[in-house]
């Protein structure tokens, strides 16, 4: 085998292993007490929400983790804390193509409101093929999919009023 065959051999098994969705990580980070670098293994076994999604005349169901939940493990101030200046604070929601979305602190908790936002790992109780997954939001309650990011990577809390 060429020097140029063994490299590019190499950089075939480098890129295969980052994007191998069992070695992903989902990092829950920023404003938090208790910064998390989450595997599948862990979603799966956190408790669970289902949500359906209709598009395209079709019901989609989708399975994952409150995002609340992910929140709360976390540290953020949510519950009781989540008053007075704590309300000014956001979720930045980052995909791998550099895709963002925000949403509020607020509407994420269900001690404020209720909401079924969730991390998806399976749709149909399969999992997400490549362009979605290894997660995406799916907020089923926005009258678009705009904010549902695909291919999430990071859930960012940013407090603006410490
Ligand atoms: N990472 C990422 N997520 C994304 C987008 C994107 O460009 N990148 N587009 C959003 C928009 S505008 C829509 S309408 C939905 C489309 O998702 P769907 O093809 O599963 O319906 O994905 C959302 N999530
Ligand atoms: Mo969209």
């Amino acid at each position: 085998m060429s020097v140029l065959a063994v490299a590019t051999a190499a950089l075939g098994a480098a890129q295969s292993r980052t994007t191998d969705p069992s070695k992903a990580t989902l990092v829950v980070a920023g404003d938090v007490a208790h910064p998390l670098t989450l595997t599948p293994a862990d979603l799966k076994s956190s408790p669970r929400t289902t949500v359906t999604v209709r598009a395209n005349d079709r019901d989609l169901t989708y399975e994952g983790v409150l995002v609340g939940e992910l929140l709360t493990r976390a540290g953020a101030p949510v519950g009781p804390e989540l008053s007075g200046n704590a309300l000014a604070t956001y979720v930045l929601a980052s995909a791998k193509d550099g895709y963002q979305v925000v949403f509020s602190l607020a509407e994420l908790d269900p001690g404020i409101a209720p909401n079924d936002v969730i991390v998806a790992d399976t749709i149909d109780g399969q999992p997400l093929p490549d362009d979605q997954g290894p997660w995406r939001v799916v907020a089923s309650h926005d009258k678009r999919g705009a904010r549902s990011v695909r291919m999430l990577q990071r859930l960012e809390v940013v407090r603006l009023r410490k």
